[in-house]
């Protein structure tokens, strides 16, 4: 049996199969879970059912995370299906493509709170939920980016929402850790999705990345998979509070 044999883990924020949490669910699948998507409106269900059905995996339906009662609905879905849940994977994030570009100090009033809410309360807000399922004790999981922790070119207001989800991970970690619930992030390297297409010169960071991480190389979602599976399998049950870099290594240059 794999590492995740017996645990049961919602996916959130799969959007097509170049998605991050497609490569993680595919992972998790692959170590022995048993999943449940949501998928963000009518236009990504299409996508997201025959991507769930690979995977014998349910649809829990539509989540937009600036919907409560739309949070509220799927956890009551996992409630129905499963009785209680082992993990959950936050792979959700929003910025106005136009200022994904240029200077931080530009940013409106209103996309700020939109990102930061979409980007970073919605981590709490779903682990809000996710703890009254975890009885016997759980891991989250979210992603985050390099741009949280240095400056990085288009990354703006992106940046300042990561780095606030980074501290709601730790924060989280406090809070959960005595039902142990586990809280953690993985900073990916950049890889080529719908959302990173709307970051400025994104082909430009890719290949920087290339050029000089210590493995020459950018990371895939498989990679990101494996990491993943690992941090909501028993394996990593003494972490916490964690942001651990998959990411060719490019941390320790940038
Ligand atoms: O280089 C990259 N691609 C990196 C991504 C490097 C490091 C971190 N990340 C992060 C992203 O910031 C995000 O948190 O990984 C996470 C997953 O992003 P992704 O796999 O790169 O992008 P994508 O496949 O587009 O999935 C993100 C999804 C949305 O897709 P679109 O592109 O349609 O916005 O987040 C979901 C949506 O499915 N999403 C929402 N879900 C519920 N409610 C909402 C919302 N309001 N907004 C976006």
């Amino acid at each position: 049996p794999g590492i995740l044999a017996g645990k049961r883990g919602l996916i959130m924020g799969v959007a097509n199969n170049r998605s991050i949490a497609w490569g993680i669910a595919q992972a998790a699948r692959n170590h022995g879970a048993e999943l449940a998507f949501t998928y963000q409106g009518d236009a990504l269900k299409k996508r997201v059912e025959p991507l769930a059905k690979e995977l014998d995996a349910a649809v829990v339906g539509h989540c937009d995370v600036t919907d409560a009662a739309s949070i509220d609905a799927v956890f009551d879905e996992v409630k129905k299906l499963w009785g209680s849940l082992d993990f959950v994977v936050h792979c959700i994030a929003f910025s106005d493509k136009d200022e994904l570009t240029g200077r931080y100090v530009e940013t409106t009033e209103g996309n700020f709170t939109k990102s930061l809410l979409i980007s970073c309360y919605s981590f709490t807000a779903v682990a809000q939920r996710a703890e009254k399922l975890m009885t016997d004790g759980g891991s989250l999981l979210t992603l985050t980016y390099y741009g949280a922790e240095k400056w990085m070119p288009h990354y703006n207001v992106m940046g300042v929402a990561k780095a606030a989800l980074e501290a709601s991970v730790r924060y989280l970690a406090a809070d959960l850790g005595p039902k142990n619930i586990r809280v953690n992030a993985i900073s990916a390297g950049p890889i080529k999705t719908l959302a990173a297409s709307g970051i400025g010169d994104f082909r430009y960071i890719l290949k920087w990345n290339e050029y000089n991480s210590p493995l020459r190389r950018t990371v895939t979602t498989e990679e990101v998979g494996e990491t993943a599976a690992y941090l909501v399998s028993d394996m990593s049950r003494g972490m916490t509070g964690e942001i651990l870099h998959v990411d060719a290594g490019y941390h320790v240059v940038g």
